[in-house]
């Protein structure tokens, strides 16, 4: 080859390259709109935050191959790990802000959102509680709202439920005496059991992450009671159903928000059968956009979803919706059109808002037989 050839060609490479480079450049730029997700991806509180990521990591890529939110925009979501405590749930909101995110979703557990949600509402970013169950949420101010069913209408769900399908007229409760969920879950089952003429013939206590529960199951079962109510978080669930099949007991057990994990029944196996939960989801729930997104999580992650799962990933929508209807990132326009949301369809059944940012959307109650959720009432 001639030097002028190889320069030719050189030139020929070299031009080609520069009009590629050009050409991208000119191409109309992705806008993106950030969303914070801070929720538990260690610690006792990960077979929540799990789910939860799978659910938002599902989400957002649907929305971002389909026009929903606009041609060219996509939503980018930021994960933080607030492991289970309080002091990481407020450095996890303290980065995410410093990024100049557009709205927030998380944290896992209550506790964690009476510490961190406050510093949302005092910069404006909306937020979407996933898994906040406990009274008093929303009203930490009108940027934080919820797509997670307070325990208190769950609750009562439950044991109007149980009471007419099982006849249960007596009942002992066992709950996690220093977290506020379990205390909240306490509370709504000594409120509903009145409600619904249960007679509580004892209440024992423990703390998160004990490991031996017998002393006070020994003392409720020797009470017989119809059922066991029982507020813990999930890997306490797991050691408390096991604990009590093994101590002989054979009645029902009525589980709080702590027991939607996927995780209970394939770590309790046989001792889970029995167990009542009310939950904000099921995977029976026959519309277009319940088996979209149970078949698409499966085909994804090779797994079930759990109610966690189906929660994180119908706040994402919600965020989509307002974001499209907005038509905008900026915070306080996300957070008017948020409120504005009525009758969305969602897995979680049709979504609204109320006035005061709190769900209404689907509330069933179902009952774990041979290791499956069955729905009692929906
Ligand atoms: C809460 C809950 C927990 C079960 C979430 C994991 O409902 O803390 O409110």
């Amino acid at each position: 080859m001639t030097d002028l050839k190889k320069l030719m060609i050189s030139s020929f490479v070299l031009l080609a390259l520069s009009m590629m480079v050009f050409s991208s450049c000119l191409s109309p730029a992705t806008s993106i709109t950030q969303i914070g997700s801070f929720i538990g991806l260690t610690g006792n509180i990960a077979v929540y935050g799990e789910s939860q990521k799978k659910g938002i990591d599902l989400a957002v890529e649907e929305i971002n191959a389909s026009d929903y939110i606009g041609k060219g925009k996509e939503i980018k979501v930021i994960y933080t790990d607030t492991g289970a405590s309080e002091d990481g749930a407020v450095s996890a909101i303290q980065d995410l802000m410093g990024r100049g995110v557009s709205g927030l979703i998380g944290p896992t557990l209550s506790s964690q959102a009476f510490a961190a949600d406050p510093l949302a509402q005092k910069d404006e970013i909306p937020l979407i509680g996933i898994s906040n169950t406990v009274p008093g949420i929303v009203e930490m101010g009108n940027y934080i709202f919820r797509c997670s069913l307070p325990e208190s209408s769950v609750i009562a769900n439950t044991l109007k439920t149980a009471a007419a399908q099982y006849n249960i007229q007596k009942a002992g409760i066992l709950w996690g005496q220093d977290e506020d969920l379990t205390v909240a879950g306490r509370d709504a089952f000594i409120s509903a059991a009145g409600q619904y003429g249960i007679e509580i013939l004892d209440e024992e206590s423990f703390n998160t992450g004990d490991a031996d529960f017998q002393t006070q199951l020994n003392q409720i079962i020797s009470l017989n009671p119809e059922a066991i109510c029982v507020a813990a978080l999930a890997d306490d669930a797991v050691n408390i159903t096991v604990q009590m099949r093994n101590l002989g007991y054979k009645g029902l057990i009525l589980g709080n928000n702590g027991f939607n994990s996927s995780k209970l029944i394939l770590q309790a196996g046989e001792s889970a059968n029995g167990i009542i939960v009310g939950t904000a989801w099921n995977k029976d729930l026959d519309t277009p956009q319940n088996h979209n997104f149970t078949d698409a999580f499966e085909k994804k992650f090779g797994s079930k979803p759990d109610q966690f799962a189906a929660q994180s990933y119908t706040a994402v929508w919600l965020y989509a919706q307002a974001i499209s209807s907005a038509g905008s990132s900026n915070p306080a326009a996300i957070r008017d059109a948020l409120a504005g949301i009525r009758n969305l369809e969602t897995p979680l059944g049709e979504f609204s808002f109320t006035e005061n940012r709190e769900p209404v959307s689907l509330s069933a109650v179902q009952i774990i037989q041979n290791g499956e959720f069955i729905i009692l009432t929906q």
